[in-house]
């Protein structure tokens, strides 16, 4: 929630590896797959080279990505595309469940245990002081892209569109103060459905839960606490279908992630859980049901 400069000063103090998150297991068929397994993984420590502010340049497993990150790192997440050839492709049926799940800890600190968890959660940290929140108010959002013709999924750099296929806030857009579904103690189990319309083919399906930057009386749009945190993981499916429909036009990343995009920076009314902004959007585009483009506004 503080911006950036407070924040880099707070990672300062912490412990390296007890970042944020990332999503890194999937569930399909009711198994849950190994940790990383079909997931694209990332580079850590990494040189963002290119980021304005000096003193944030090396990242850290699960830190944030920013708008102004190289795209690669915004699409996928850090380097990832150095790992795509060694990731495997899952095959998956369009309208097939997928759960998702994620850790707050660095790959060198998993232990089996947080793979074998209550609840049939997918992951979980079992060490004291440790948990398996997600530490930022903000939405779920979770995006495709399907490989551009005559492109192989172990190579494709996610510069094509991108098609939100699900997202979770708030709880309600009436509640006040209001609750985002995930900023809790133990968030819920985090499932959601390839829709059934997906034409047949491979697919980046990218995972996020993004903290949007922050606007203000000293806050403008372009200026560092204007930028949204993102923490993304990419998998790689290879979706099977009947499916003769068109997938809907979709969205550009990193462009609809700039300050200035929807959902992307918030009052600090809507900051501090006060109020919604007029005219609310959650970040990434708007939302295929699989049948129709809906604006993706809370309910
Ligand atoms: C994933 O990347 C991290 C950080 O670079 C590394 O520590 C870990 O061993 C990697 N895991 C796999 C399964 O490749
Ligand atoms: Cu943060």
């Amino acid at each position: 929630m503080a911006p950036i400069s407070l924040f880099t000063a707070l990672l300062a103090a912490a412990p390296l590896v007890h970042g944020h998150y990332s999503f890194i297991r999937l569930k399909t068929n009711g198994v849950w797959h190994e940790p990383l397994q079909y997931i694209r993984n990332k580079t850590s420590p990494f040189d963002e080279k290119q980021f304005v502010d000096s003193n944030f340049l090396w990242r850290y497993y699960n830190w944030p990505t920013y708008f102004l990150d190289f795209p690669d790192s915004v699409r996928c997440g850090r380097g990832n595309l150095d790992h795509a050839k060694e990731t495997q492709v899952l095959t998956i049926k369009a309208g097939d469940e997928v759960e998702i799940a994620h850790l707050r800890s660095d790959p060198s600190e998993w232990d089996n245990g947080m793979f074998e968890c209550a609840d049939d959660r997918g992951a979980c940290d079992h060490r004291p002081y440790y948990r398996t929140d997600f530490n930022h108010p903000g939405p779920l959002i979770i995006h495709l892209s399907k490989v551009p013709e005559g492109q192989d999924i172990k190579t494709y750099d996610g510069s094509g569109e991108w098609v939100k296929i699900h997202s979770r806030g708030l709880v309600s857009a009436k509640e006040r103060p209001i609750k985002w579904e995930l900023y809790v103690d133990e968030p819920p189990h985090l499932k959601f459905k390839i829709p059934a319309q997906t034409p047949p083919g491979q697919y980046l399906m990218r995972m996020d839960v993004l903290m949007a930057g922050m606007l203000n009386k000293y806050i403008k749009i372009g200026e560092l606490g204007s930028f949204g945190q993102m923490y993304p993981t990419c998998a790689q499916l290879n979706i099977l279908s009947q499916s003769t429909a068109q997938l809907p036009q979709g969205v550009l990343i990193p462009e609809i992630f700039a300050p200035e995009a929807p959902g992307m920076t918030h009052s600090s009314e809507m900051q501090h859980f006060q109020s919604i902004d007029e005219g609310y959007r959650y970040p990434g585009g708007p939302r295929w049901t699989g049948e129709e483009v809906v604006e993706d506004i809370p309910i």
